[in-house]
């Protein structure tokens, strides 16, 4: 069996920087240290050698607003592979009323074109006595810990408050980790319909009507919700300081919530709906919608201080020709962006490259954590012994600007255009697989695993904050009034 040795490169993982070769073979590390030798030698001098990062939040090929999200396992995966992520957590998504193993079957044919290992999060996006049964096969057959819930969308995959606290309570009896989309849609509906009433039907009403209080309260709800529950909670794509402020005061409480932003709303803010090109700004609808400063200054406070513990993307891209089904009425512009390539380069050069946030905080949040939290340490997220060779060889001279024409993304635009980024793959690899070497892609499409997750991780076996489980004291009483009238 041919080995693979990485030599001369720096070791930096989620708490250590050190100097060591890694030598891979069939595609697991299995040896860390000075001089090793292999048959094939990837040379990673001036370069770190990093886990590859793990995406926990894809929206490929996704049935959505009337349309598909363009990019399909096959140029996802590509894209996610061309920028060093080398996994990505896609969202199974049934239709309400459908069976939640008939479109797992939906998202296991899809799949099988992936070119890197990824998993999957189902949806609950109705519920009923089927919801709740196939939940359980889900979990121990299906490999599958996490249950993604929309509080917005009303009409569409939105659950109301009742169904939520029914999937938390089965979520927390089978050891899983409930997900929030935290909007209250109900107010979204509502501030949709005035603004069209009163005329505003261009993309940047779409931000006026997801305002960051919807957020905020939202995330107070679900997080109250889980406590009530007995179930920790994972709150994505977090964009504004109401919402973080939530998950800080409930970890401070000892509730275990986890929160995480995306790379686009670290980066990106609320004028690009100011902008006078419709498509400009129509490109860059998603839900929730990109803040302001202020917010975004919250955000990378969280990451550096912990309360935030992962960087996603949502990548959800729709091409301009989709997006223009929204000219005339905002509430129909396909929500979603991209950045599934751009998510670590943009990262380290904001974040890493300014101080922001150091090489070990970026490996923690862009990999490490995300595996950790998903219930799939150390196989993923890890340079360790027996860890998969899911390896990022990052060189921090090499540059580029970011441009659709050069991207693997198969929309035609990209939010970032333009910017300059520093810290790109030399190489990257699959499961010990060189899919870019050089800059240069060698991936291969249906080299995907899926990856099955476990429940019951001591985390998630954890209740939201620690009871003593005693049933409740029924009162006994003697003296019952007589019923008036
Ligand atoms: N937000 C988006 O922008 N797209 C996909 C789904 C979501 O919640
Ligand atoms: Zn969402
Ligand atoms: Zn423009
Ligand atoms: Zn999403």
């Amino acid at each position: 069996m041919s080995t693979k040795v990485i030599k001369n490169g720096t070791v930096v993982t989620a708490d250590l920087t050190y100097e060591a070769d890694v030598l891979i073979e069939n595609g697991v590390i299995t040896k860390i240290g000075a001089n090793l030798s292999g048959d094939e030698v990837l040379d990673a001098t001036g370069c770190y050698v990093m886990p590859g990062g793990i995406d926990p939040h894809t929206h490929l090929e996704m049935p959505f607003m009337g349309t598909y999200s363009s990019d399909d396992f096959e140029t996802g995966t590509r894209a996610a592979l061309s920028g060093g992520t080398t996994m990505v957590v896609d969202f199974c998504l049934p239709a309400p009323g459908q069976s939640l193993l008939e479109a797992l079957q939906a998202w296991d044919n899809k799949s099988t074109k992936a070119m890197c290992d990824y998993s999957f999060h189902m949806a609950v996006t109705w519920w009923g006595e089927q919801v709740f049964n196939e939940m359980e096969t889900v979990v121990r057959e299906k490999g599958i810990n996490t249950f993604k819930h929309f509080m917005a969308y009303k009409g569409a995959l939105m659950v109301n408050d009742d169904e939520m606290y029914a999937s938390f309570q089965r979520c927390a009896e089978l050891g899983a980790l409930p997900l929030v989309h935290a909007e209250n849609g109900d107010v979204v509906a509502s501030l949709q319909q005035k603004l069209l009433a009163e005329g505003n039907n261009g993309p940047e009403a779409h931000a006026y009507s997801r305002p960051p209080q919807v957020e905020g309260e939202a995330a107070n709800r679900a997080i109250m919700i889980a406590d009530m529950a007995g179930v920790p909670l994972y709150i994505v794509h977090v964009s504004c300081e109401e919402a973080h402020e939530a998950i800080r005061r409930a970890r401070q409480l000892g509730k275990r919530v986890y929160g995480e932003p995306l790379v686009q709303h670290l980066v990106l803010d609320e004028t690009e709906y100011q902008h006078p090109d419709w498509d400009h700004a129509a490109r860059r609808v998603m839900s929730p919608p990109f803040r302001s400063k202020q917010h975004q200054d919250s955000l990378w406070a969280g990451l550096a201080a912990g309360s935030l513990q992962v960087v996603a993307t949502d990548h959800c891209a729709f091409t301009t020709e989709q997006k223009r089904y929204g000219v005339g009425d905002f509430t129909k512009i396909p929500n979603g962006t991209g950045g599934l390539e751009d998510r670590l380069p943009v990262l380290w050069t904001k974040g890493v490259a300014t101080g922001r946030l150091t090489m070990n905080e970026f490996v923690a949040v862009t990999s490490t954590n995300i595996a950790k939290i998903m219930n799939m340490y150390p196989k993923k997220g890890a340079i360790l012994v027996g860890a998969d060779a899911d390896i990022l060889v990052l060189d921090p001279k090499a540059k580029k600007t970011i441009a659709a024409d050069t991207q693997a993304s198969a929309i035609d635009y990209n939010v970032f255009e333009g910017v300059e980024v520093t810290g790109l793959p030399r190489f990257v690899l699959t499961r010990g697989h060189v899919a870019v070497r050089d800059g240069n892609f060698e991936g291969r499409m249906g080299h995907g695993r899926f990856v099955a997750r476990k429940p019951d991780q001591p985390v998630n076996r954890a209740l939201s904050t620690w009871k003593e489980l005693t049933a409740p004291r029924k009162v006994e009483r003697t003296g019952i009034p007589a019923s008036g009238v």
